[in-house]
């Protein structure tokens, strides 16, 4: 018997080999204010049923792990205060004691997978923080990735993460980095890194193909497909260059650290971009949620 309990949309869907698209939920309580959060969340499972999929948002709710919200549950999440931030360390204590926790993507991920659900889209995954050789933050995220057979999809990390670190402890743990339609890494809010990825794929199929190839050869872990943001909603990397300095000054000057770092950072940006940062972030997660389920309709229609 499974701990998980599937909601009966994305139980019918998995039943039916129809495509489905894992969601996280700590982009909801973590990640964007109310109440633009409760909008967006249900805008993002808007897209991917517009795109042929069933969205399956990922959440704990009294210690229940839940694959697959109803309305209801996404709206309480949204307005809730104090919910915790579970990753795979954290994960298991909190159901046992009956509590309530949004997912974050390594926590996602392993709900995914245990569901059977092979396709994942958020908007920005953990990394290597910058300054990590003195801190050793490093998001359980990465090694999340080796572990875990899901496909995510993300607009590629934030530069308040160090891109080029989080690169090489992904090439370390044998992670492919594909970035989806161009050379270049893309960076969360602007296209472009000033990196180019480790590999490149311009077709949902071949990323669904890919998926599939990992799983025969016996490889654990899954993908991380960095979608660059849509051209009109980008935020300069320049612009934002500054911005991030900032944030993460103050953050230094009230001693954030941890998991509530990451979190910390995502509000200062919002504020002082005055809410340039969110409109931006809103776009590409949608688009990533239509890059996900177009890759989860070609995965069904694969063999095995
Ligand atoms: N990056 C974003 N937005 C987010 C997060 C990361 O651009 O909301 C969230 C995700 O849930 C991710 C988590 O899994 O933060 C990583 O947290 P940490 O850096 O503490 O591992
Ligand atoms: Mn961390």
């Amino acid at each position: 018997m499974t701990i998980l309990t599937l909601s009966p949309a994305v139980a019918q869907a998995l039943r039916q080999n129809r495509p489905v698209v894992a969601l996280e939920s700590t982009i909801i309580t973590h990640g964007m204010p109310w109440p633009q959060n409760l909008d967006i969340a249900r805008r993002i499972e808007a897209v991917v049923r517009e795109n042929g999929a069933e969205p399956a948002t990922v959440a704990v709710i009294d210690g229940t792990l839940h694959v697959g919200l109803e309305d209801a549950q996404i709206e309480a999440l949204a307005q809730a205060r104090h919910v915790a931030k579970l990753s795979r360390a954290d994960l298991a204590v909190c159901m046992a004691a009956g509590r309530t926790g949004a997912t974050t993507v390594a926590a996602t991920m392993i709900a995914a997978a245990s569901a059977g659900i092979e396709v994942f889209a958020t908007g920005g995954i953990g990394g290597v923080h910058r300054g990590a050789e003195q801190s050793f933050d490093v998001s359980a995220d990465l090694q999340e990735l080796s572990q875990s057979p899901v496909t995510v999809v993300a607009a590629g990390a934030k530069a308040i993460l160090d891109l080029p670190k989080t690169l090489e402890v992904l090439e370390t743990l044998g992670v492919p980095v594909i970035a989806f339609g161009q050379d270049m890494l893309p960076a969360f809010w602007s296209r472009s890194a000033g990196l180019r990825a480790p590999l490149r794929m311009d077709d949902p199929a071949e990323i669904a193909r890919a998926h599939r190839m990992r799983g025969r050869l016996d490889l654990p872990g899954g993908q991380l497909v960095a979608n660059p943001i849509p051209a009109e909603a980008e935020i300069p990397r320049a612009e934002m260059l500054p911005v991030i300095g900032r944030a993460m000054q103050d953050a230094e000057d009230h001693g954030i650290s941890g998991k509530d770092l990451t979190p910390y950072l995502l509000q200062r940006i919002f504020e002082l971009t005055e809410g340039r940062s969110l409109d931006a972030n809103v776009a590409l997660v949608l688009n990533n949620a239509a890059l996900g389920a177009r890759i989860a309709a070609e995965m069904v229609s694969l063999p095995g």
